[in-house]
């Protein structure tokens, strides 16, 4: 068996792991972040149940930051209260970013972690099963249900050579986009194998892990190995390792090879992370802004070369330089070996350890600005500026680049690289974990007056009918349906207000085209929902009153988000309609419990868009039809208990 299988194998609740088939596997952990957390506790308080029922469940604290307002403090107080309530852990604003807390604190070989934020894959880099789901999958898994998903091909990503210098883990995966694109991974999980693997560290190979959400992939996984125990070692938690590795005769569904002695410096173009060159093909762009840190490059490792290389140096003075440290546990070692100080002086700004610019929370760039980012996502408007132009880098690029001012290949830059010192041991401190209580009778969960009942999706009508809202091309982004950002973050509680923003990057009369209408359809390309696993994307067209999607195909956190809202994802079965269909055209689908039903079994559901007859597909297990009949997961859970 390979170690996906292992994992699976292991953890398999329901079905048979044949790749496309429906499967359930238990969840040993779950992790929220605030800006999708508090969604999934008032799903999971509306469920009922009094205490989580997983091994460990973690509420972070990381994405919105900024008290501008009383909303993300109240948001933060509702959370802190909600987890002390019901046995979650809690970790505080200020300690980190919750993959890289998780991955340092909690991971744990051979454990399911299901986590509200699409990067928890994270995880994968110390040999856990790390899934992204949305905030209602994550509710259920914590009350003790069972979490269901298609099972994935395998795809072994066999390592070779060794990286050279100034090339690093985010040129790895930037290569990896570069050949299958944002849509490769869809209904995979990279595992990792090799001797390539021995170069690389677990919090290098928790760069690769990251970025394979940007693939599309369900998850990725690496064998947990010396230098896995390495890593918990160091960590004061050597008893959390065991040996995980496929097995010689392991089979695997595809397989790519990467070389990693030939990679050179790289970095992703705007808008998608799969726009991937050269940096030595692309070099000399002036540069106005770099961000280091997010959960895909901010450990300590990363930190550090980036001292190395800020040493004795300055920013170049066109270039605003910030530095996000992805853990308190970073963020102290970097204060107690002087390498903090080498930025400061160097002219960077340091920012908290949270994820600050990676999701608009400040720093947004200047009107026509380039920004170079060692981030995951250079989606358009993600930076809070419509017109900046948002380069993905490793932290050498980013570091070499503020320094000389213009878009720099590291290989180029005669410094080289400065060797440094990793702890043995790291300076344990969990002062900003606040661990469950035994006893939480007497937890008052408080709730401020940003926190509005959510809408509850119903069954769908047996003749849905009305016109198609927008039609949009391929790959749009759950940052193109539910933009985030400093101003919008704080209402994720607040779903009335957000849905004034939904799908506006594309046309900004859309909400109100959709509440005029009543009831409408969006009409989408391939990979529609690819990134975040924000639920939002889905709440805020429910409030709309959109009754169903239709497009070319879906990513896979976002379908399971619309089925879980009760709202229809269904596949064009062929171009020419995806082609035809316009903005304005009425849609009428045929969707009684009968028809559903149906389309469970492989039939198509008939509809007709604009007088023309097309034929959908729905493509959804049995479970996932009467989630749908029933009005969405909510309903199913509480009618069938399960
Ligand atoms: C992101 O990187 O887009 C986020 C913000 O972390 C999201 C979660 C969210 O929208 O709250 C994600 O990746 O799932
Ligand atoms: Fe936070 Fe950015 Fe990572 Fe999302 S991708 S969890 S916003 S650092």
């Amino acid at each position: 068996m390979n170690i996906t299988e292992k994992i699976i194998g292991e953890h398999l609740v329901s079905g048979e792991m044949r790749a496309g088939e429906e499967i359930a596997i238990r969840i040993d952990q779950t992790l929220t972040q605030d800006s999708t957390g508090t969604m999934a506790y008032l799903q999971f308080e509306a469920m009922g149940i009094d205490r989580v029922r997983t091994k460990r469940s973690v509420a972070y604290i990381d994405h919105n930051m900024l008290q501008s307002g009383f909303e993300n403090a109240d948001d933060h107080r509702y959370i802190q209260t909600v987890a002390a309530k019901h046995g979650i852990w809690f970790s505080r604003p200020g300690n980190g970013i919750c993959h890289q807390v998780h991955l340092e604190r909690f991971s744990a070989p051979g454990e399911t972690l299901l986590g509200s934020d699409s990067h928890t894959p994270t995880c994968g880099a110390a040999g856990m099963l790390a899934i992204g789901a949305g905030g209602l999958d994550v509710a259920v898994a914590m009350g003790g249900g069972a979490y269901y998903l298609t099972m994935p091909k395998v795809c072994r990503v066999l390592l070779t050579g060794r990286l050279k210098p100034m090339v690093s883990a985010k040129d790895v995966i930037l290569e990896i986009l570069r050949r299958l694109s944002v849509k490769g991974g869809v209904g995979k999980v990279m595992e990792y194998a090799g001797e390539g693997l021995e170069s690389l560290s677990v919090p290098e190979r928790a760069t690769i892990a990251n970025m394979g959400a940007e693939l599309g992939a369900t998850t990725s996984v690496f064998p947990s190995d010396r230098r896995t125990r390495e890593f918990f070692a160091a960590r004061g938690r050597a008893g959390a390792w065991r040996e995980l590795k496929a097995d010689p005769d392991a089979g695997y569904d595809e397989e790519i090879v990467v070389d990693l002695s030939a990679l050179r410096p790289m970095a992703a173009q705007p808008h998608s992370p799969d726009n991937v060159a050269e940096i030595s093909s692309i070099a000399g762009i002036k540069v106005d802004q770099v961000c280091i840190g997010s959960c895909t490059n901010s450990s300590f490792c990363d930190m550090m070369r980036v001292a190395g290389i800020l040493a004795g140096k300055h920013v170049a003075p066109n270039v605003s330089l910030t530095i996000s440290p992805g853990s308190r546990q970073v963020l102290r070692a970097l204060a107690s070996n002087g390498a903090l100080a080498r930025m400061v002086t160097a002219g960077a700004r340091i920012l908290e350890c949270a994820c600050g610019p990676c999701i608009g929370m400040g720093q947004a760039p200047a009107t026509d600005a380039v920004s170079l980012r060692t981030f995951n996502r250079n989606f358009y408007g993600r930076s809070g500026t419509p017109s900046a132009k948002v380069y993905l880098v490793s932290p050498e690029a980013a570091a070499v680049s503020a320094v000389t001012g213009v878009l720099t290949d590291p290989q180029s830059w005669d410094g080289g690289e400065a060797p440094y010192d990793v702890p043995e041991l790291f300076d344990i401190d969990d002062g900003m974990l606040i661990p469950p209580v035994e006893d939480s009778s007497d937890v008052e969960v408080v709730r401020g007056p940003n926190i509005k009942p959510f809408p509850q999706a119903a069954p769908p009508a047996e003749e849905l009918s009305g016109p198609v809202l927008i039609k949009v091309g391929d790959n749009i982004t759950t940052d193109h349906i539910m933009p985030s950002n400093a101003k919008l973050l704080p209402f994720r509680s607040n779903v009335p207000y957000l849905a004034d923003y939904c799908l506006t990057p594309c046309d900004p009369a859309f909400p109100e085209r959709a509440k005029a209408a009543g009831v409408g359809f969006i009409v989408g390309g391939a990979n529609y929902g690819q990134g975040s696993s924000r639920e939002h994307a889905a709440l805020a067209p429910l409030y709309l009153g959109v009754k169903a999607v239709l497009a070319k195909s879906f990513a896979r956190i976002h379908r399971a988000n619309l089925i879980n809202n009760g709202i229809l994802p269904l596949e064009f079965t062929s171009d020419a309609d995806y082609e035809a269909a316009a903005e304005g055209e009425e849609v009428l689908i045929h969707a009684a419990p009968e028809q559903i039903r149906e389309a469970a079994g492989g039939k198509a559901l008939t509809a007709a868009i604009g007088g023309r007859e097309v034929a959908l597909k729905l493509e959804i297990s049995e479970r996932q039809r009467d989630i749908l009949l029933a009005g969405g997961l909510l309903n199913y859970t509480r009618e069938s208990g399960k």
